[in-house]
């Protein structure tokens, strides 16, 4: 008896405790809202593409200069991602195989530069990343690094920007071999220019970490790096709405360097899967319909942002030129941490993260500061009222943390509102209780 067609059953039936925590988890993502400013739902070809048998293939090398058989069909995938990626971003090289945006950095920086060389980047508690140097990070034993953060606040909200007089100063004082620009919490759009100007006057190399904002680049609403910094590392699964992955652009002339950093230099086989589903990434970015919809990103945060704002949270920097929105809890309740809220919210179905703000007083893990990002519910299909009604329910729930009624009532609002905004209508591969597709609106 031959096998059912693949189309007509659960591919998961064989494993039905794996199956149902996946059902779980799409029911989680369905009717909780996703307000991680670093996550995203990808559409279903993402995911068919994620999901491929491309997983069953070992590929270590490049197209051409692969050091196993059988990998002509390997090849064209990983071809097709770099030439869309070059594409996309107007880029002279791409490298599509880092497996994070964290190997992607460490890359460049083996690329780049020699360990115990300086290094130039963003402090983690200013809105910097782990790998911009921290020392629990291997790039903070590997390299020496001097951070620089943003201006003090400000009553007017012009403060809390990227402090380019500070890291012009760094820069001469401590002769960096590499600058580098990118931040996982900062609202405001960042300018590369200035970051080339500083590196060009010391001698040194410039890599812009753009795994937040990439999507917003590709859009074209977001200033882009790429021709100004010598290297550009991204994520694939943020703004730009691909599967979770990393990539690198790179001036044509450190390919090769770029290239040998990833493989052999710090990976193994690359996941061609992934780079399939980077591949279908690249192409949904290109269309129009993802310009409109990064867009209606930086609007709809925005909005989340006059909202909380409304209701007595401080923004940190004033507000928003991106996807991100980052609050500061103090002037709202000066008890309420970061931990708790986060904890409340979550009962409530709203799925967000604690974040240190600048000069935040408490650890990494208390924090005086919300993260929250409007790129995965822009992508369900919510506008600026639904936003607006998203602020609201955060401050009711903050307001009333003690209050299980209260926290219940927003549940079953929050629950409401997800159900007009379903990224998934329709049913998608192993998950037999989902009713639905990924969203007509803002989808594509
Ligand atoms: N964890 C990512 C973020 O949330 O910004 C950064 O790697």
């Amino acid at each position: 008896m031959s096998n059912p067609p693949l189309a007509s059953i659960d591919p998961l039936a064989s494993d039905p405790e794996v199956s149902a925590l996946l059902a779980d988890e799409i029911e989680r993502q369905r009717t909780t809202l996703q307000l991680i400013a670093s996550e995203n739902f990808t559409s279903p070809a993402v995911l068919a593409a994620s999901a491929s048998v491309l997983t069953n293939k070992y590929s270590e090398g490049y197209p051409g200069r692969r050091y196993y058989g059988g990998n002509a069909v390997a090849d064209r995938v990983e071809d097709l991602a770099r030439e869309r990626a070059v594409r996309l971003f107007a880029a002279e090289h791409a490298n599509v195989q880092p497996h994070a945006g964290a190997s992607a950095n460490l890359a460049a920086y083996q690329a780049l530069i020699e360990p115990g060389d300086t290094i130039l980047a963003m402090r983690l508690d200013q809105g910097g990343h782990l790998t911009h140097g921290s020392p629990v990070s291997i790039t903070g034993k590997l390299y020496r690094f001097v951070s620089y953060g943003v201006t003090p606040a400000t009553e007017d909200g012009s403060g809390e920007r990227i402090d380019l007089d500070l890291v012009r100063d760094l820069a001469r004082r401590e002769r960096p071999a590499l600058i580098v620009a990118g931040t996982t919490a900062y609202t405001r759009l960042i300018d590369p220019q200035p970051f080339r100007e500083i590196a060009d006057e010391v001698g040194a190399y410039f890599m812009f970490d753009a795994a937040h904002p990439a999507g917003l680049i590709a859009a074209g609403v977001h200033p882009s790096p790429v021709g100004v910094a010598d290297v550009v590392t991204f994520t694939t699964h943020k703004t730009l709405r691909g599967p979770r992955g990393g990539a690198m652009l790179c001036r044509g002339d450190l390919a090769k360097q770029i290239d040998s950093a990833v493989f052999p230099g710090l990976q193994g086989g690359p996941l061609e899967h992934a780079i399939a589903a980077k591949a279908v990434a690249f192409a949904e970015a290109a269309r129009p319909e993802f310009r409109t919809y990064a867009g209606q990103v930086l609007r709809n945060a925005a909005a989340l942002a006059a909202a909380l704002a409304e209701a007595g949270f401080r923004l940190v920097a004033g507000g928003t030129e991106n996807h991100t929105v980052l609050i500061d809890l103090r002037s709202f309740d000066a008890e309420l941490t970061g931990k708790i809220a986060q904890e409340v919210l979550d009962r409530a179905g709203i799925t967000c993260n604690r974040n240190q703000i600048p000069d935040d007083p408490r650890s990494p893990f208390v924090t005086s500061g919300l993260r929250l990002g409007s790129a995965a519910e822009t992508t369900a299909g919510m506008g600026e009222a639904e936003m607006t009604i998203v602020g609201e329910l955060i401050a009711k729930v903050l307001r009333n943390r003690q209050d299980e009624r209260v926290i219940d009532e927003v549940r079953e609002d929050v629950r409401a509102l997800c159900a007009k905004f379903d990224p998934y209508p329709t049913p998608l591969p192993g998950a037999p209780r989902a009713a639905g597709a990924y969203a007509a609106v803002g989808a594509n």
